[in-house]
């Protein structure tokens, strides 16, 4: 545990040291900070792993900082990185290390959980991917009729899913174009529906990706996935050339008819939330080749050495989940709006959601205490310029505080044009406006009609992050990734939570399970819920039923 028993956070002498320095600086605005420091924006800004962080424009000071790190220091922080990159147990509530920083490690490198080294298997695991990734890509892995491999259908659901789509959609540059993924998760028929409807069963191969192998929504879409291949190329046997797993579930994938040979393996210490890296990423591994696979996982690898080495002052993840801390905690930001300027990584918003609520939306500590702060902000985000056009209004002049991601690339993917300048002024150009705004002096200036004033006027003071890279490759996904896991670390480090357990979503995949039987049944059985759930599920039984 990392919080020393009967010490709350809320009492530590660094808590309570930022939370005066918060009195005193709370209200200075981001204009004052930068007039009195001509070097901010390039002072208040790191480097690392191809990523570089402007965190200027966030309303803190020297003091902050290093009232932050004495925080992380307090909190055990280095000592807790050490002991995730060493294997032990820091899940605590599921008895499990989270080594999802053993999956990008070098060969070279010993890892060992319960006395066996972890990242021979992790190699091995690699190594079967790409033999077989490139036999799809070869067309060397021929369909049941003898057909080369045109489709690939992912079909998994959270970790198992938004991982692989976010990753495919981000690499999509670098994907081979005779092929092309799509991603299942909804247990709404109309997902695989519509997913396949255009597919030639010859040339589709599905990989169900599961780590249990049990949950609901895959295994159906699994099965309906099994049936329709059936029906299509006329044999069971098909199902041996058309699906593969990735699983940790041996037994449940060979049930299902997939032979072990055609499993990718993975390990119950990496978190569905961490594993995009493992084999849960086979189809970005076969979109973009294991070249460029393998051009991430350094990307990874080379954010983990930082993370794990570089001072907390000059750690970029760290300082990430720090300033994330006091955004949150001391300023009252309980929510992150992600906002790529980069179509590509549309997705990315929906994976950090999940990366950064399912592992710190808790309400107690490790230990089983409430704790008496907030805990993970709410994610959410959409790529710029299009959230410009909807919900940036509330950023610049709503009433709720929104912290803010903007992530953006020096060069384009794409032939030269004036595209990615447009693109890029308007992400400047908008964290410039959410520090600085617009007084009710410089709105009489424009000469507009005095009664609008009040409406015109932008206060600033906005906290941004501001993430440039050179260009969206796989390394610099790889990297950025990291980042986001480590950050995501750092913040429940501080808050004294378990980042890797989830009992909420066990919890969802029980709530059905009882329910289902009651939709089948017929208007008379009794229902025993609240009146509010019997009323609902006597209306949904009646109308069911109902012809169309
Ligand atoms: C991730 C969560 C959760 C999980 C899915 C799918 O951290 O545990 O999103 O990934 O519920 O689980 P399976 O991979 O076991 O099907």
């Amino acid at each position: 545990m990392s919080m020393a028993a009967g010490t709350t956070l809320t009492q530590r002498p660094a808590w309570v040291a930022l939370q005066a320095h918060h009195a005193s600086i709370g209200q200075t605005h981001l204009r004052e900070l930068f007039a009195a420091d001509p070097q901010r924006g390039e002072r208040f800004a790191l480097e690392a792993a191809g990523l570089y962080l402007d965190y200027s424009k966030n309303r803190i000071d020297a003091q902050t900082i290093s009232l932050l790190v004495a925080l992380a220091e307090d909190c055990g922080l280095h000592e807790r990185i050490e002991a995730m990159f060493n294997g032990d147990i820091i899940n605590m509530t599921e008895a499990r290390p989270a080594l999802h920083v053993a999956l990008r490690t070098a060969m070279e490198t010993r890892i060992f959980v319960d006395g066996v080294d972890v990242v021979a298997g992790v190699h091995a695991v690699l190594d079967h991917m790409a033999t077989f990734a490139e036999q799809v890509r070869s067309g060397q892995w021929l369909g049941h009729t003898g057909k080369r491999i045109r489709n690939i259908v992912n079909i998994g659901i959270g970790g198992s899913d938004l991982g692989p789509v976010m990753a495919y959609e981000a690499l999509r540059h670098y994907s081979q174009r005779d092929l092309t993924c799509r991603f299942v998760s909804n247990i709404d028929a109309t997902d695989l529906l519509e997913a396949t409807r255009d597919l030639d069963a010859t040339e589709t191969l599905f990989i169900i990706c599961s780590k249990t192998f049990t949950t609901l929504e895959t295994m159906t879409n699994a099965h309906a996935a099994r049936a329709w291949s059936i029906a299509r190329l006329g044999s069971e046997a098909a199902v041996a050339r058309h699906f593969v797993a990735v699983s940790s579930n041996a037994q449940g994938v060979e049930a299902f008819g997939i032979a072990p040979s055609n499993m990718f393996g993975f390990w119950d210490w990496i978190g569905g939330r961490y594993s995009m890296d493992s084999a849960i990423g086979l189809s970005t591994m076969i979109a973009v080749g294991a070249e460029h696979f393998r051009e991430m996982l350094a990307g990874f690898q080379v954010m983990d050495t930082h993370f794990r080495h570089a001072p907390l002052a000059e750690n970029l993840p760290a300082l990430l989940g720090l300033i994330a801390i006091w955004n949150n905690n001391f300023l009252g930001a309980t929510t992150l709006a992600v906002l790529p300027y980069a179509q590509y990584l549309k997705r990315l918003p929906a994976y950090l959601q999940q990366l950064m609520m399912e592992s710190n939306g808790k309400h107690v500590t490790e230990s089983g205490a409430h704790v008496d702060y907030a805990t993970s902000p709410v994610v959410w985000g959409e790529p710029g310029s299009n959230g410009q056009h909807s919900f940036y209004q509330l950023i610049h002049q709503g009433t709720a505080l929104v912290a803010c991601d903007f992530i953006g690339f020096c060069q384009s993917l794409h032939p030269p044009g004036d595209q990615h300048d447009l693109l890029m002024a308007n992400l400047f150009a908008q964290t410039e406006a959410l520090a600085f705004g617009k007084t009710a002096a410089e709105v009489s200036a424009e000469n507009l009609a005095p009664v609008l004033t009040p409406h015109c006027v932008f206060e600033g003071n906005r906290p941004t992050n501001t993430l440039l890279a050179e260009r969206l490759t796989p390394h610099t996904l790889g990297a950025m990734i990291a980042m986001y896991e480590h950050s995501v670390f750092t913040q429940g480090v501080i808050w004294g939570i378990d980042s890797f357990d989830q009992w909420g979503v066990q919890f969802g995949k029980q709530l059905a399970g009882h329910t289902t039987p009651e939709l089948e049944g017929t208007t008379e059985r009794p229902l025993n819920h609240d009146s509010s759930t019997n009323a609902l599920i006597r209306r949904y039984r009646r109308f069911n039923r109902a012809p169309s």
